[in-house]
């Protein structure tokens, strides 16, 4: 039998000719990675520990486990060379049995690993709009196997693959399972595939491997199963493998070698009039995406914290997650199988397109695929997220075109899929590859307004009857300090938020053919690069902060349209000091009727679904409660102030929006209230546009550097702005703005 001994902890450290004692996961990103500039630490490191001489019995084999690495990893073994592995979100494996020293009395072995993070052509990914941690932050385990052995060297895979396949009132359970060793199995050797359901077996079948290579496929079947229905009931069952050795005349049996993986029975299907079925039955896919790294502590993430993610997202009611923009733990996707979520899993193959990273994508999908392959959950490979920003060539068609044969060449029953950028030409042949398709919209934060979402929408639909469409990114950014009564555009408010996935809420609820859609993202992350609602290096789209300590008030909102728990929430507590003289008060409930007190008298009783606005006369000090029922309660207090409370406005935003009240603009010339595109269809309208966001692009950092829009692409986004929100979004500077206004009073119309 197997045995597995953790290797994560008393590793020695060095970064820049410093060393220290570190357990894992470990990354040395947790707080450059995070702090804004983009110049958190790129480059090498260097992990040992001591290996202790594991008990051997003779032919037993000796392997290393790491199941993350970030982002490529050397690893030597007593000064030999093992193994280089390109890709920081997946596992691998290596022998290490010849170079070990297994006698005690020779001294220890040591396992040393070099990381690296710095930048190259070639692993992806190299650029994004998230932070690329370095270091050891998944377990590294040691597994010691007999000479032969379920295989471990199969692309950091299970060396196991179980299909399930729905007929009615039947499944067939198709188990293939690769054997390792230095000779074929031996006669008198056997596998045992033996299917469990909760207390007994359900299915059993033997297989003897006399005569057999490497290589058996054992066919199973469960009559009646119990299947995995999502988050009603995520039933799993598990299949374990056994090889066996058959004792000649006393037909003892010893258990050589054994692996146990949990899978679902379900089946599905993408309907591009009525969106997603599971088992026959409609099953819209309304979730979220998640990044796995959190506040001071990058991604090297503990069991809790990855039990935490998943318990914030049950809880706000999602029955979907888009794993973005990697291979996440494998824990997780145990998670996701166990809690009833339906995954769109992914490989980072993101953002750019390198000429010389296509073997890399193509290495990324292979493992993705044979690590996870048995998880009930995952329905959907993604390919590739946004590749076409720097266009959309011979080379990246071509490379997105591999992706979707080797995924349904490897796993013929799921469905792959991309998440194109918004600006993506509706022709294009990139709409062609995957089975399904989606795309990241930003109507209403980046540009446009909320309705462009509602209208790019029934426009694709009457361009594309026929094509399964869905919405694989949006959100708007909400930092909790920013308040305000009057929400805009930009202004990073938790309002404004709230009130862009009202109407995206809206928006789906009237597209029942969209089918998946995922808000980005559950979950503040860390962006190093931005520097953004006055937060440097992070990206404050979640509707949980980076720290997962607070709810903001978009994610009430969510759960009143997704869960069943009861509640009643008064949105905008945080937005405590109100000048207004009359404010309203939004409650966010899956309650059908809501009653408002103040001071311990009823106010209002009202009757609606989801969203109950109440305006109210604002007196000194209101002592708020909403009640539905009996015990279904929230409370807040809002005070009445004489002027608005400037803590609550952001600074920036509050400076540059003020710049120009004192300044006589000339109607008959360009100003700040017209358009973009009414600008640049002027020739010295478009060469001031043209100098003014070349000096944009020049300051921008890290991942915002990395966007190669084309001039065209960039106003496909931009002609409704007006040129005082291109001003304001641009982040320019108030004496700079003042001087292009001047230029700008110069054109006339
Ligand atoms: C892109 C990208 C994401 C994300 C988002 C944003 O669409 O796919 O990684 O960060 O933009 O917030 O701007």
């Amino acid at each position: 039998m197997r045995s597995v001994i953790s290797l994560n902890r008393d590793w020695t450290f060095y970064k820049e000719g410093v060393s220290e004692r570190v357990n894992l996961p470990h990354t040395w990103n947790a707080l450059d990675g995070q702090d804004g500039g983009d110049d958190y630490y790129r480059g090498c490191c260097y992990y040992e520990r001591e290996l202790e001489c594991p008990v051997l019995k003779a032919g037993d084999q000796v392997w290393l486990e790491f199941l993350g690495v970030s982002a490529t990893a050397e690893v030597s073994v007593n000064g030999h060379f093992v193994g280089r592995h390109e890709g920081g979100y997946s596992a691998f494996r290596y022998n290490i049995t010849g170079v070990l020293k297994v006698h005690p009395d020779q001294e220890k072995n040591t396992l040393e690993v070099v990381v690296d993070n710095s930048a190259n052509d070639r692993v992806y990914p190299q650029k994004a709009d998230f932070t690329f941690y370095g270091g050891i932050y998944r377990d590294v385990n040691l597994i010691i196997v007999p000479e032969t052995h379920i295989a471990l060297d199969l692309w950091g895979g299970p060396g196991v693959k179980v299909t399930p396949r729905l007929t009615k009132g039947h499944a067939d359970i198709l188990t293939e399972v690769w054997l390792e060793g230095r000779d074929n199995p031996k006669d008198g050797q056997a596998l045992e595939v033996t299917i469990w359901g909760d207390h007994e077996a359900v299915s059993r079948k033997r297989m003897s491997l006399t005569g057999v290579s490497r290589e058996a496929v054992l066919e199973l079947a469960i009559e009646n199963p119990h299947l995995w229905q999502g988050r009603e009931d995520p039933y799993l069952y598990t299949a374990r493998v056994r090889l066996l050795e058959i004792g000649g005349k006393t037909g003892d049996e010893a258990v050589i070698d054994q692996v146990s993986l949990r899978f679902g029975c379900r089946s599905f299907h993408v309907d591009p009039d009525k969106g997603f079925f599971l088992n026959g039955k409609s099953y819209p896919l309304r979730g979220v995406s998640r990044h796995q790294d959190r506040e001071g502590v990058g991604c090297a993430l503990t069991r809790e914290m990855h039990k935490e993610d998943m318990e914030l997202i049950a809880e706000v009611g999602a029955n979907s997650i888009r794993l973005a923009h990697y291979q996440h733990d494998p824990y997780f996707y145990d998670l996701c199988d166990e809690y009833g979520m339906v995954v769109w899993a992914e490989i980072p193959y993101i953002t750019m397109h390198m000429e010389g990273g296509r073997e890399n994508t193509l290495f990324q999908l292979r493992e993705l695929i044979l690590q996870n392959h048995h998880h009930a959950g995952i329905c959907f490979w993604g390919i590739s997220n946004e590749v076409t920003v720097g266009g959309v060539t011979e080379s990246v068609l071509e490379n997105n075109r591999a992706l979707h044969a080797l995924a349904k060449e490897m796993d013929p029953g799921r469905l792959t899929t991309m998440a194109c950028a918004f600006m993506l030409d509706e022709n294009s042949p990139m709409l062609r590859i995957t089975d399904v398709l989606a795309y990241n919209h930003y109507f209403g934060w980046y540009s446009g307004e909320l309705e462009d979402n509602d209208a790019w929408f029934d426009e694709f639909r009457q361009k594309h009857p026929g094509m399964a469409v869905g919405l694989s990114e949006y959100g708007a950014e909400a930092v909790l300090k920013w308040q305000t009564g009057k929400p805009e555009r930009g202004d990073y408010t938790e309002q404004y938020q709230a009130l862009y996935h009202e109407h995206m809420l809206q928006m789906i609820r009237e597209r029942p053919y969209l089918w998946c859609t995922y808000v980005w993202n559950m979950f503040d992350f860390a962006a190093d690069g931005r520097d953004e609602g006055g937060v440097k290096g992070r990206n404050n789209k979640g509707l949980v902060t980076f720290d997962r300590k607070q709810r903001k008030d978009a994610f009430y909102l969510y759960k009143a349209c997704w869960s069943k728990e009861p509640f009643v929430y008064i949105a905008g507590k945080r937005y405590q000091n109100r000048a207004e003289k009359t404010t309203v008060i939004t409650v966010y409930t899956n309650q059908e009727q809501v009653e408002l007190y103040r001071a311990g008298k009823l106010e209002e009783r009202q009757r609606g679904s989801r969203v109950f606005r109440f305006s109210l006369d604002m007196e000194q000090e209101n002592a708020i409660m909403v009640k539905s029922g009996k015990d279904i309660q929230d409370t807040a207090i809002f005070y009445k102030a004489r002027t608005p409370d400037p803590s609550y406005m952001l600074p920036v935003l509050g400076e540059v929006a003020n710049w120009f009240e004192d300044i006589v603009v000339k109607d008959d010339c360009f100003g700040l209230e017209d358009r973009v595109g009414e600008l640049v269809e002027n020739p010295e309208g478009l060469a001031v546009f043209r100098e003014f966001m070349a000096v944009y692009d020049s300051r921008k950092q890290g991942a915002a550097a990395a966007s190669h829009m084309t001039e065209e692409q960039r106003l496909k986004t931009m002609r409704s702005m007006s040129l005082k929100e291109l001003i304001k979004r641009t982040n320019t500077p108030p004496e700079e703005a003042r001087e292009w206004l001047a230029r700008l009073q110069k054109i006339k119309k």
